[in-house]
């Protein structure tokens, strides 16, 4: 059928710090890995999953200097919110090119403005589907535990990619483990603005729940690790991306 039509979207929303990054990694590692189905030509369905994070891009457009990125890099850092406008911009640009395959957003939406807009974005881009998104992973961690883990994250700019001074060292310290790039603190990362941003989390993430558990497209995993999360998280994202395969009935 049409490519467009039936790949799967996905978004994976929870507090700042609650491992969306780090499970969107995971999956992204996990689902891409070469099959069968990557060196037919004709198979319909290709599998994999492209993660796409909102924090990723603002912060490239703050490197890069870009006229967006200079004009919210002081909001960001000290943890407030990036304008409705200014975020569905950046994400609508990137979602037309993203929607041949199956994908995964981080970090967006985040206002109930943001889910509604990306709702329209996505009906017409492909008006022939059933429901603009799929599925919502919800990451529900204890917040006890979220304080400490951004105080010891580092990312390596370039790509994202996201360690811990504890639970995730870099091979050698301070340098990225594939190109050996040096690690950062990300700026948003200091105790006042992280108490900011989860106080803006527990004000706006109900509602945008809700939006979606009223179409009962949420799952909700909980546990005190992302490892341990992982566990019951990889095999029903592997379900929804399992191509739909029309079983011949049994003979009786
Ligand atoms: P971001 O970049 O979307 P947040 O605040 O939503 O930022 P954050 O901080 O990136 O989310 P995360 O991705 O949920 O958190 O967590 P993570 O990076 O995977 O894990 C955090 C740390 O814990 C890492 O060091 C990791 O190694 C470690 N860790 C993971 N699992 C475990 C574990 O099991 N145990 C231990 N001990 N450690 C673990 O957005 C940034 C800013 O951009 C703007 C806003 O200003 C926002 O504040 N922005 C938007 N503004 C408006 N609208 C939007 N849609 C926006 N999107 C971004
Ligand atoms: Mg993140």
């Amino acid at each position: 059928g049409d490519a467009s039509a039936s790949n799967r979207r996905l978004l994976i929303f929870g507090a700042p710090g609650s491992g969306k990054g780090t499970l969107a990694g995971w999956l992204g590692r996990d689902l891409n890995a070469p099959t069968q189905a990557d060196v037919e030509p004709c198979t319909a369905s290709a599998p994999g999953l492209t993660a796409l994070s909102s924090g990723d891009l603002l912060r490239a457009e703050m490197r890069a200097g870009t006229p967006l990125g200079q004009s919210v890099e002081a909001l960001i850092n000290s943890g407030g919110l990036v304008p409705d406008d200014d975020m569905v911009k950046l994400i609508a640009g990137q979602l037309a090119a993203m929607d041949g395959s199956n994908w995964l957003l981080d970090g967006f939406p985040r206002t109930l403005g943001q889910a509604m807009a990306l709702d329209e974005v996505l009906t017409s881009l492909t008006p022939s589907r059933q429901a603009p998104i799929d599925y919502v992973i919800h990451i529900d961690v204890p917040s006890e535990v979220i304080v400490e883990r951004i105080a010891g994250r580092l990312i390596h700019p370039g790509s994202g990619r996201i360690y811990n001074r504890t639970f995730s060292p870099p091979k050698v310290p301070g340098v990225d483990d594939l190109t050996g790039e040096p690690l950062v603190s990300r700026v948003d990362d200091d105790p006042e603005s992280v108490r900011r941003r989860l106080e803006l989390y527990a004000q706006t993430s109900q509602p945008i729940l809700d939006y979606y558990m009223d179409r009962g497209i949420v799952g909700r995993f909980t546990g005190p690790t992302s490892d341990a999360i992982y566990t019951t998280l990889l095999p029903q994202i592997q379900e929804i991306l399992a191509p739909t395969v029309v079983l011949p009935s049994a003979e009786d």
